[in-house]
């Protein structure tokens, strides 16, 4: 496995950053995690865009241009031979010293992992998943933006600890307020009466590049009215139906919170479209990565 460090390629054993990095000292730095579906690369534009918007909010300077960390992401995926990759972008404030000054670290240091993809089990599409609300709520804007996808996840980790420990697959993090938010590494959508809801960016939430298209999908494809609206967790036990998005897990239906059974114990039948709606988009929308792979975008 090759990866990117900094303009140059390593072999994973050589790989490596300074123990003085800020990314690693106090988790100063952002993120992306990113699909590859059959040689091309999912909604790369908004990943990139979110990546650089998150580094503007921690005043982070990336020393590349987007058009170069673009190139540089496609040669690595090159580099690994992969058509499907989960590809993990890492900007780090870079090596300091030992103290919080971020001026220490003289430059940011760009990290880029293409790795094959771990699939969730198919028996999970049709099963679904259970969740928890956990006790940790979601940070509030007012303190680290949960928009910015930043190297703090440990609120998620742990929330997502929380959710094992329970037996459950994920947790739901609420915000300050005690609207649901999202989940540990997931947005959430509920359906009833023929309308999907799901939080507004503005309660606090990650602005998911799966949540994005997933609403463009309801909205153009099934014609269903989406709304982007506050809601508490009593919303989702009498939901019809409720699923989860993110880039790991793409669509998946959730059949039990708080020990309350949502639907009838599998994922619903809408869901089910939504699921194959965004499949279908994912498989013919994207960058190409080899020569020749098809369709632009
Ligand atoms: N909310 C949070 C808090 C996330 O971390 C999402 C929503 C979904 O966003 P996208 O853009 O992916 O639709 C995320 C991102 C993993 C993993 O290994 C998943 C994420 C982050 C890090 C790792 O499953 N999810």
């Amino acid at each position: 496995m090759k990866i990117h460090i900094d303009g140059r390629l390593y072999e994973k054993e050589d790989a490596k950053v300074s123990v003085f990095d800020h990314g690693l000292l106090y988790g100063d730095g952002v993120f992306e995690g990113i699909r590859a579906y059959n040689g091309r690369v999912f909604c790369l534009r908004e990943h990139l865009a979110r990546l650089f918007n998150s580094a503007k909010g921690i005043h982070l300077e990336i020393p590349q241009s987007k058009a170069e960390i673009e190139s540089a992401l496609l040669d690595t995926v090159r580099a690994n031979r992969l058509k499907d990759a989960y590809i993990r972008l890492v900007v780090t404030r870079g090596t300091g010293d030992l103290g919080l000054d971020p001026r220490k670290c003289k430059r940011a240091t760009v990290i880029i992992i293409a790795d094959k993809i771990a699939l969730y089990p198919e028996k999970v599409y049709e099963k679904g998943l259970t969740l928890i609300t956990s006790s940790l709520r979601r940070m509030s804007p007012d303190q680290l933006s949960p928009s910015i996808k930043s190297l703090n996840y440990l609120n998620n980790i742990l929330a997502r600890a929380e959710a094992t420990r329970a037996g459950a697959d994920e947790a739901i993090l609420l915000n300050q307020q005690g609207y649901v938010a999202e989940c540990s590494g997931d947005n959430i959508f509920f359906l009833r009466d023929n309308k999907a809801y799901t939080p507004p960016v503005s309660s606090g939430i990650l602005e998911g590049v799966t949540r994005n298209v997933v609403m463009k999908l309801i909205r153009e494809q099934l014609g269903i009215e989406v709304r982007e609206e506050l809601f508490t967790c009593f919303e989702l036990y009498r939901a019809e139906e409720a699923f989860v998005t993110g880039t790991g897990a793409e669509v998946i239906g959730v059949t039990k919170i708080d020990g309350r059974e949502i639907g009838h114990g599998a994922a619903g039948p809408l869901t089910k479209r939504i699921i194959e709606l965004f499949r279908k988009y994912a498989s013919q929308n994207g960058t190409p990565i080899y020569k020749g792979a098809g369709a632009a975008r």
